[in-house]
């Protein structure tokens, strides 16, 4: 060998050795800091990894070249995604100098460096890349099948345990991961099998025609999904329970610009607004650009509509946004090349070109629909008129409380009791079922910080009832001050709320879990902020006190208790079950259920919106049929409630 040529490869063994450094560097960050990359290590963030590793197949699917996507939660804990793609490329990555498989593996960000043109997610938290799942699992073997070959390399904690070899031969093509999620790193390494389905069924919605299955080998439960009507599919999904105004729902598809743009909307006769909003399969919880183009449309086209077509019996008039979207179902989803994600959980789309697109290939599609469909057009129009007298009934109502509590010179509720701190952030409110219940609340609480608001019965169910009867409600008019924020899309001002924990406290009974389900409704339905950025809470009073002589333990379910009657062994253990709060004292309840150092309380998300709206359109709706198999398909959620 010449001098140079042995420079050459010194050169080269060094700068190998550079890159394997770095990819033990980058690996490393991930295993310190895993929340910075998947949010953190609860549950969301290990059912984070499988989404992951699925968005990658998805990727494929959009390319053009998947088909079928499968999932296994295996019985040792680990997971298996399957699909029907391509598979990863295996050949030498032009500048790592080892296999492609191996650098989007292990590399930081390697996944998308392929295929230019695809929709790739940037930002939020999907995207990371398959080597963060596999930087945080124990182990982790990938097959793929491509010419002809099966390819096979497994992984510790991200890193080969040897170079990637040829295991089989094979004439299909995919790719198959399975990984074992570090117990080191997660708080909890089971996955949630109700959560991970929901998703899949979404992502079924959005990719017509993909068939996604699955399967926990552990309960033997398994869950295929495949739309052929894609949106138009989600949408009679969503109104499954409601009464649709119009058979078909409207569908628009279009491209502009290297932008896909895919919307179905369906009216139906209750008062509620449900748009779910999508940018490259993720769910923009927080809106954004095509939120706001499709908004304008809607409004703008259904105004040009009723004028044109002398819909409008007074002239002047003019239906507000809020007017046209009541009863009306939506689902957006917009494919867009370099997505910005913006917001406070990273899920609002910011590219500003976005809205002029959606704005008219949705106005466009309307339009085009009314003037075939004009029966449609003409119930679309009847109602957001009825819709725009039932607001201004509203206002009305709302003007003379307003009014009436500017004479009596304080707008909060006589029944509050509030806290002295000023500070939003500080402040907390319970609401608390039943006045005996209220009493002992205000006794126990700490009322430097907590403010206590007895209510009185059942609340309005809010799911049949229009804006002027809800506002018009004597006990939901009491929430809406004490929040201080308004309700709707258009008043709400979060920036007004005086209580930055809503905490609900009901009784572990039916009626008490009948109240829980009436106000979680309230609030997703009229103050989805709230819920979006974690406000809502619900306490967690203990379901039994177990005493003998001084000794004295509350627990909060039947196998805390057995293992509580274990520890105090048994003989002369007595137990007593609280059926309702009144049955323990201010002092007990505080230490129990109110007390910010020992309490647990349950925050509320809306992670899974699909399937609370699934939820609360169900049990609050008109459907006994669809309730009835509703309660016995989740029988198991409600084991706990005293029936
Ligand atoms: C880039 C190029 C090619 C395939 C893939 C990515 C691919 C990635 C994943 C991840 C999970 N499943 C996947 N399937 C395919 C193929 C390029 C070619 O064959 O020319």
């Amino acid at each position: 060998m010449s001098d140079s040529e042995e420079q050459a490869e010194a050169r080269q063994r060094a700068s190998y050795t550079a890159e394997k450094i770095q990819v033990l560097k980058g690996l490393e960050a991930v295993r310190k800091r895993p929340a910075m990359y998947i949010g953190d290590v609860s549950n969301r963030g290990l059912n984070h990894l499988v989404y992951e590793v699925v968005d990658n197949s998805i990727d494929e699917v959009l390319a053009g070249y998947c088909k079928r996507i499968q999932i296994i939660l295996n019985k040792d804990g680990s997971v298996t995604v399957t699909d029907d793609g391509r598979g990863i490329p295996v050949d030498l990555h032009p500048t790592e100098k080892r296999p492609a498989l191996e650098v989007v593996m292990t590399v930081l960000h390697a996944g998308g460096k392929f295929d230019k043109n695809t929709y790739k997610v940037s930002g939020g938290l999907h995207g990371v890349g398959v080597s963060v799942v596999n930087a945080l699992s124990e182990t982790c073997e990938v097959e793929v099948c491509r010419d002809g070959q099966v390819h096979y390399q497994k992984y510790h904690a991200g890193i080969p345990d040897a170079d990637l070899k040829v295991i089989g031969k094979g004439k299909k093509t995919g790719t198959k991961t399975t990984f074992m999620p570090d117990s080191t790193i997660f708080r909890t390494t089971k996955f949630s099998f109700d959560v991970l389905s929901e998703r899949m069924r979404e992502l079924a919605f959005l990719n017509q025609g993909t068939e996604i299955v699955i399967t926990d080998e552990v309960t033997g439960k398994e869950k295929a999904f495949c739309y052929k009507g894609g949106l138009i599919s989600f949408i009679e999904y969503l109104n499954e329970s409601r009464v649709p105004l119009h058979k078909q729902p409207i569908h628009v598809k279009a491209e502009r610009d290297d932008v896909e743009i895919e919307i179905a909307i369906q009216y139906n006769d209750t008062y509620i607004e449900n748009i779910f909003t999508y940018v490259n399969n993720i769910n923009t919880i927080e809106g954004g650009s095509h939120l706001v183009g499709f908004k304008a449309a809607l409004t703008r086209t259904l105004n040009n509509y009723a004028q044109r077509n002398k819909l409008f019996k007074k002239e002047n008039i003019s239906l507000s946004g809020e007017d046209v979207r009541e009863g009306l179902t939506a689902v957006i989803s917009a494919k867009v090349m370099e997505p910005q994600f913006e917001g406070q959980t990273k899920t609002k789309l910011g590219n500003s070109e976005v809205k002029g697109i959606v704005e008219s290939i949705f106005g466009d599609g309307l339009a085009a629909f009314l003037e075939e469909n004009p029966k449609v057009g003409k119930k679309v129009i009847e109602k957001s008129l009825t819709a725009a007298r039932s607001r201004e009934a509203a206002r009305k109502a709302r003007e003379l409380t307003r009014r009436k509590s500017a004479l009596e010179g304080s707008s909060l509720p006589g029944k509050l009791a509030d806290c002295s701190s000023r500070d939003p952030a500080q402040c907390e409110i319970y609401l608390v079922e039943g006045d005996s219940a209220g009493g002992s609340a205000k006794q126990g609480r700490d009322r430097r910080f907590q403010a206590i608001l007895p209510l009185k019965g059942k609340i309005l169910n809010v799911e049949k009832a229009r804006i002027d009867k809800i506002v018009s409600n004597e006990e939901i008019r009491t929430i809406i001050s004490a929040m201080g924020t308004g309700i709707g899309t258009e008043e709400f001002d979060i920036s007004k709320l005086r209580y930055h924990k809503i905490i609900i406290m009901t009784d572990a009974d039916v009626d008490g879990a009948h109240i829980l389900t009436l106000l979680l409704t309230f609030f997703f339905r009229y103050m989805k902020e709230l819920v979006e950025l974690g406000h809502i809470y619900i306490a967690q009073p203990p379901l039994y006190r177990v005493h003998k002589g001084k000794q004295e333990h509350y627990v909060y379910d039947d196998d805390e208790r057995d293992q509580a009657i274990k520890r105090m062994g048994g003989n002369g253990v007595s137990i007593q079950r609280y059926k309702g709060l009144g049955e323990m004292n201010p002092e007990q309840l505080w230490s129990t259920t109110m007390d910010p150092e020992q309490r647990t309380n349950l925050q509320v998300s809306v992670e899974e919106a699909i399937e609370a709206d699934h939820i609360f359109s169900v049990l609050m709706g008109d459907s006994v049929e669809l309730r009835r198999k509703f309660i016995e398909d989740n029988a198991k959620y409600v084991k706990n409630l005293d029936v």
